[in-house]
């Protein structure tokens, strides 16, 4: 909790940052605008805008992230540290997301937005007695439909509510070849869908000046019951909040810090067994991050790419505090196409 109150004070700050900026230029439209590079949040903001009566946007993105080096807490251990506990290390591990999301605006007040995932896990170990070995699953993951419902926009400044479920569509039962045999049912890192009804709610702030703009948005992963496995992923809380400079008509680059919180897992699959490997112990989950990351929009010229935009986010974490061991994150890029009609 000590860390999370770290995270909300950066998070504060950069707030704090933000609103003194909203005095400094005079504005040329008093309403919030969309139609300006800026006016998506950085790609890897999820739910960030809202769309004007009867239009449409498809999306794609596709987002690419790498674990690597086992935390407890904030430290950093040995693989042979790890070893000295479980028969297994994790050396680093690779997740690839392709998303594809739909949003339509029913009213000006009101948009809609579903979203697809089709993920591929990647994970490398090492054994006590010197084996590396690969693990590999894929699935569609959960898939989310969302209601985007605006509350406030004025002076080129907005806040909407963001009200999401998550369907679990994505497999809890993957399972690969390991030293203990053929068709092993892979630890909890590996599934990659939730098995539980999860509600998403949020708030999205956004505000605009001439050449700056700046966001903000808390959300949460909150589960209800339990899978089939026997198991609850832990709820998540998350705050970013972001700034973005206009250079061009057509392009502006974002600075974006990026909090989170994440609980244990709450029960276990009977079917691993915690003592071999960290991530099939259901304590080795959550934890606190901080990522930043740099960003770049663009859209497309007006005539045949009218309506495109494309958005690259780049992180890296700032700071980790792990229920360990468990792998940390190293780095992750997010590259988005969008599209509105
Ligand atoms: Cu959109």
């Amino acid at each position: 909790m000590k860390n999370l109150r770290k995270i909300l004070i950066i998070f504060l700050l950069t707030l704090g940052w933000q609103l003194t900026v909203l005095g400094q230029d005079q504005p040329e439209t008093s309403v919030w605008t969309s139609s300006r590079p800026d006016g998506h949040a950085p790609i890897g903001v999820m739910g960030d805008h809202m769309h004007k009566k009867g239009e449409w946007m498809i999306s794609y993105r596709f987002m690419n992230m790498n674990m690597k080096d086992n935390y407890r807490d904030s430290d950093e251990l040995s693989d042979a540290e790890v070893l000295q506990d479980f028969m297994i290390v994790p050396l680093d591990m690779t997740m690839n997301m392709h998303m594809f999301g739909v949003m339509y605006a029913i009213s000006d007040k009101i948009t809609l937005m579903g979203m697809l995932n089709y993920t591929r896990l990647s994970m490398d170990h090492l054994t006590r007695s010197g084996v590396v070995f690969n693990t590999e699953s894929s699935s569609l993951a959960d898939s989310k439909l969302t209601a985007l419902y605006q509350l406030f926009s004025k002076n080129r400044q907005s806040i909407h509510l963001n009200a999401g479920i998550s369907i679990p569509t994505g497999s809890q039962d993957n399972r690969d070849a390991t030293p203990m045999g053929e068709n092993q049912k892979l630890p909890y890192p590996m599934q990659i869908g939730s098995g539980t009804l999860d509600f998403l709610p949020g708030v999205t702030y956004l505000g605009q000046a001439d050449k700056l703009s700046w966001g903000a948005q808390v959300a949460a992963v909150l589960r209800t019951g339990e899978n089939d496995e026997g198991y609850t992923f832990g709820n998540k809380a998350n705050f970013t909040s972001w700034i973005a400079y206009r250079w061009l008509d057509w392009v502006s680059t974002s600075l974006r810090l990026n909090g989170n919180s994440t609980g244990k897992i709450d029960g276990a699959d009977d079917d691993l067994n915690p003592m071999m490997v960290q991530t099939a112990n259901p304590d080795n989950f959550g934890g606190e991050q901080l990522f930043a990351s740099l960003g770049a929009n663009f859209q497309l010229p007006a005539g045949v790419f009218s309506g495109t935009r494309i958005g690259l986010e780049y992180a890296l974490p700032v700071y980790q505090n792990l229920n360990g061991p468990q792998l940390g994150i190293n780095n992750n890029f997010t590259l988005g196409i969008q599209y509105s009609f």
